[in-house]
């Protein structure tokens, strides 16, 4: 979609921070971070929601919750096959959650010690 912004960054027409890339997800710093680590992990296809890429094809889910692990373990969050330090991923969805970008994505968050609940 060209007038979406993470389509936009991921045919690189905006510049990102690029921190992992596969062939079917790519994972880029938040220019505003919440914390040490804060990432997002989107699939380069466009879906708006994790709830409508579920329906649509399971796999690509699974892969971006695999690369946004893939993230944690690469910051020093996560190892492998274990989760400490630990790490918190967010997906806001919708306008009550606060979602501002209508491209799924998988906020991957660390570095400090976070709090529940959420604001
Ligand atoms: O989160 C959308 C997130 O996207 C928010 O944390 C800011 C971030 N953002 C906005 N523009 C950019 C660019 N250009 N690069 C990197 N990060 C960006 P949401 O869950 O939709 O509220």
């Amino acid at each position: 979609m060209s007038d979406c912004l993470f389509c936009r960054i991921v045919a690189r027409e905006i510049p990102a921070d690029v921190v992992h890339e596969t062939d079917r997800t790519l994972a880029f710093r938040d220019v505003n971070p919440q914390a040490p680590t804060h990432v997002l992990v989107v699939p380069k296809e466009h879906h708006a929601t994790a709830g409508l890429l579920v329906g649509a094809d399971p796999q690509l889910l699974a892969d971006v919750v695999a690369s946004a692990h893939a993230v944690a373990v690469q910051e020093g969050l996560a190892t492998e096959d274990g989760p400490e330090p630990g790490y918190r991923l967010v997906a806001n969805t919708g306008p009550a959650a606060g979602q501002t970008v209508h491209h799924l994505h998988l906020h991957v968050l660390g570095g400090r010690p976070l709090t529940w609940p959420p604001g």
